[in-house]
């Protein structure tokens, strides 16, 4: 029995419905509603002491990480396989997960929240503020940085020139294959579609301007039964934030 306690418009969730669905495994969807902070309620932090999605109950076992996750997945589920088939294929994928872990995974974060999440700051008093801040277990270093006004202009140019740099290294791996990792579509290819999907969603996609491999990539992600699956309505910031939609 699996049970998925995540977030629509959660990146990371994203990560891991990728691969449920793409792996055909029945699974409950449980919403974690981060307005009511119900990834702060001590029930939660007992299952995931970062207080964060996803995690993924797996007969009752807490699985955390979405890259964690996505390799348990893989492993425990071995039908329709998402890693190479071989030692040196398998830890190359891991590069790829550890790289977009690290740079484009962080660097979503800044735009995201000075375009869409800060709206729910700026409201709170000085002391809800310093609150909000002193709960967020595992980043609260990011949350003070961020404070009521966002990260500055400076801050958000470095982590969107990582966010080209990512789509740049895409498009050069992609040179001559289907994949991240060669023939085969892997977790690592998963990993980082909700962060190339946000970029879409924050109007980031000139990001990618001039690098046709990636284009072809993102193209053959989008048409996956899996990727209509997990972008359901109601799971990007674009279908909750009226001011985020595209004119008609
Ligand atoms: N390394 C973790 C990070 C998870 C994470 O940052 N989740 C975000 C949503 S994508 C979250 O729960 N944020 C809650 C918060 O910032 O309070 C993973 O990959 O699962």
């Amino acid at each position: 029995m699996l049970e998925l306690l995540n977030n629509p418009i959660s990146t990371c969730s994203q990560k891991v419905r990728l691969t449920l669905y793409e792996k055909g495994l029945a699974f409950t969807n449980t919403r974690i509603d981060f307005r009511k902070k119900e990834h702060l309620t001590p029930e939660y932090l007992a299952l995931n002491p970062d207080g964060v999605v996803p995690t993924l109950l797996h007969d009752g076992q807490p699985v955390c990480d979405s890259s964690v996750i996505m390799e348990y997945l893989d492993e425990v589920f071995p039908e329709v396989p998402l890693s190479p088939a071989t030692p040196l294929g398998r830890a190359k994928m891991r590069k790829w997960l550890r790289f977009i872990e690290e740079v484009p995974t962080a660097a979503i974060r800044i735009p995201s929240f000075n375009k869409v999440f800060i709206r729910h700051r700026r409201e709170l008093s000085e002391a809800d503020l310093a609150k909000d801040t002193e709960a967020r277990t595992l980043r609260r270093t990011f949350y003070a940085e961020m404070g009521r006004h966002g990260f500055s202009d400076a801050r958000l140019d470095e982590f969107l020139e990582r966010l080209r740099e990512t789509v740049t290294r895409m498009d050069r791996a992609l040179d001559g294959q289907a994949w991240l990792c060669g023939d085969r579509l892997t977790l690592a290819d998963f990993c980082v579609v909700p962060t190339i999907d946000r970029m879409r969603d924050l109007g980031l996609a000139g990001l990618w301007d001039g690098l046709p491999q990636f284009d072809r990539w993102w193209t053959a992600i989008q048409s996956r039964p899996a990727f209509a699956q997990t972008y359901a309505p109601g799971s990007r910031v674009s279908d909750i934030y009226d001011d985020l939609k595209e004119p008609a």
